[in-house]
């Protein structure tokens, strides 16, 4: 099987040098300006959509996070990397991969039920494995497996049929079965010619997927590493000769893509309009890769609550299932989705085409988002029967429930609003409150307008990524804990500035800890994804009888425009039990 899958190489490597050759006779890309054209106009159809499915689904959801009967921590889809698995070793999943329970209709039609407007789905992760046809590497779907179909001829046009925007992730830099990419140290020597790989694998499978799934809104490259700018150039170019719509993201590298990713799972803490248009990746669960022991699924309120807030800010939200190696798409993620899909079915109209705020957000009661002449208020934490609504100068025609239709009463207070809500919530995951302006841009008056940020600002336990596998937040007391220790992948909160902050802060700190938890060290740091952590404050924690209080942190943090993260941890054997429900910053002024 090694020796056979070796000479389809050498014949692939020759026939592949032939097509990057006839590459270079079809019609040179479109001028830059017509790029430009064409890219402006999808980035808007692109920025309509607001929330998309994203599918991770190759040979790793075999093992599903487990290896030689061992669990292992982490995301699924990097078993190969964690556990160094040979090449020689994970290719002999591929004969075993056969996922005869797919059906390209199900999936689509569960993004339309959700309310996803469009489809990522992995053609090849950082393993290497073809998820399509591929005439360039033998190392696919229809010819190493004993399934032998193509499922991205299925789902490509399920997804047309439905009108659901359709695309691709391709792993450009890393590729752990190549010799000459980035990634796989365990079985090749380390010296690298990625010109050759990309040659012979990428352009041929990147050529083959724009031209054998119909229009695709999107390719999705990721973790950008070792391929130079003129590669990453030469790739753009090749992917706007095929398909001058199609967008690229951020992840491309070099600063060739269309739109930004923010970090997986990363939700900058304001709104965020400086660098162009950007879309959150995340998961539904711990992994993206399907992980048969990870069952800690996200609560709907926190995801609906999520696509408002990053509606909110601006971005788009691309949800991730992670389905098994049978092909089927885990139910409680089913169940989440089409939860979601209600919610939209009721509140779309403040979602898909909106504007993102025109305030700032000074705490985690409500977010907004704009429409010419209506304002959205996404009330996720229910303020009570009276809810003061400051900064809008607009004046308000009417004010109802998108849900329902209700009016709701108000009345103003000077720059205040001040609402007479139900006591309970109309939806119990976010209540949209309708403003009919007479402005067609609601005016905000100075001081409530996003980008002015006070100097006191408040950093929620709900804003912020919870990383690491014990960490859980709870809705009743809007606090994050069981922040236990691991020896890996520490159970912290990560906040995203996104260029929001800058200067130097003292901290405050609201918690709730009992006296048997007290002790541990709470750690709070700032930091980039590349560059280390710098080490800011240090906190023995004390104990607060079980209730929750703010207390002044001792020393300062500094965050400037650049910094990636702001990161709190709590050390302590003990510490599990502590609740930490927001951060604030002071800035200190010069
Ligand atoms: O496709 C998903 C991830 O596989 C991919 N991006 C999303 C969309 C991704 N590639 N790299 N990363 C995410 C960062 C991963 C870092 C880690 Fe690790 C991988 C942490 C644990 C495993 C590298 C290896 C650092 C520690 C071990």
């Amino acid at each position: 099987m090694e020796r056979k899958t070796a000479n389809v190489i050498v014949i692939a490597l020759g026939l592949s040098f032939l097509f990057a050759g006839a590459c270079s006779t079809s019609p040179p890309p479109p001028d830059e300006s017509e790029i430009q054209k064409r890219t402006a106009e999808a980035l808007k159809r692109f920025d309509d959509m607001k929330f998309g499915m994203f599918i991770h689904w190759g040979l790793y959801a075999i093992p599903a996070g487990e290896w030689k009967g061992k669990y292992v921590r982490g995301i699924g889809e990097w078993i190969m990397f964690r556990e160094k698995i040979p090449v020689a070793e994970y290719e002999k999943l591929a004969e075993q991969f056969n996922p005869v329970k797919f059906s390209g209709d199900e999936w689509a039609q569960l993004a339309q039920d959700a309310g996803m407007r469009y489809m990522v789905i992995t053609s090849k992760h950082h393993d290497g494995f073809a998820m399509f046809h591929s005439k360039a590497s033998p190392y696919n779907i229809v010819d190493a497996t004993p399934y032998g179909k193509d499922p991205m001829k299925e789902l490509s046009a399920a997804c047309a049929r439905r009108g659901i925007a359709f695309g691709f992730y391709y792993s450009q830099d890393q590729d752990w079965h190549e010799p000459n990419a980035r990634g796989n140290t365990w079985d090749f020597p380390e010296e690298r010619n990625p010109e050759i790989y990309l040659r012979n694998k990428v352009f041929p499978q990147v050529e083959e997927i724009l031209s054998n799934y119909g229009k695709l809104a999107l390719i999705w490259f990721d973790t950008p590493g070792i391929l130079s700018e003129a590669q990453v150039t030469e790739l753009r170019d090749l992917v706007k000769r095929l398909q001058p719509d199609c967008l690229l993201n951020s992840r491309i590298g070099h600063g060739k893509g269309d739109y930004i990713q923010t970090g997986d799972n990363a939700i900058p803490i304001q709104v965020y309009t400086k660098d162009g248009k950007w879309e959150v990746p995340a998961t539904l669960n711990d992994t993206w890769g399907y992980k048969k022991n990870d069952h800690h699924w996200k609560d709907p309120r926190d995801l609906i609550g999520k696509l408002a807030d990053i509606v909110s800010k601006g971005g788009n939200y691309l949800l991730n299932v992670g389905p098994t190696a049978e092909g089927v798409i885990p139910k409680p993620s089913q169940d989440i989705l089409r939860t979601m899909g209600k919610w939209l079915e009721a509140n779309g109209e403040s979602i898909y085409g909106a504007s993102p705020s025109p305030f700032y957000f000074p705490d985690i009661t409500w977010r907004a988002t704009v429409k010419p002449g209506k304002l959205y208020l996404h009330i996720l934490n229910w303020p009570g029967k009276k809810f003061r609504f400051e900064g809008l100068e607009s004046e308000v025609k009417r004010a109802y429930f998108l849900a329902n239709g209700d009016e709701v009463p108000f009345r103003r207070d000077g720059a205040a609003l001040i609402f007479d809500l139900p006591a309970q919530p109309v939806d119990p995951y976010d209540t949209v409150l309708v403003l009919e302006l007479a402005d067609e841009t609601p005016r905000v008056a100075d001081g409530y307008r996003a980008g002015q940020l006070p100097d006191r600002m408040d950093l929620y336990a709900w804003a912020a990524r919870l990383r690491g596998e014990e960490i859980r937040y709870d809705f009743d007391t809007l606090s994050a804990t069981n922040f236990v220790p691991a020896e890996q992948f520490a159970n912290e909160l990560w906040w995203y500035p996104y260029g929001a902050l800058d200067g130097e802060y003292e901290v405050e700190l609201t918690y709730a800890c009992d006296n048997a938890e007290a002790g541990g060290t709470l750690r709070l740091a700032t930091g980039g994804r590349r560059t280390p952590r710098k080490s800011g404050i240090e906190w023995k924690v004390s104990a607060t009888g079980g209730k929750f209080v703010t207390r002044k942190l001792p020393g300062k943090i500094t965050v400037d425009p650049k910094t990636g993260m702001i990161i709190l941890g709590i050390d302590g054997e003990q510490s599990s039990g502590i609740r930490v429900r927001k951060i604030t910053l002071i800035r200190q002024t010069v």
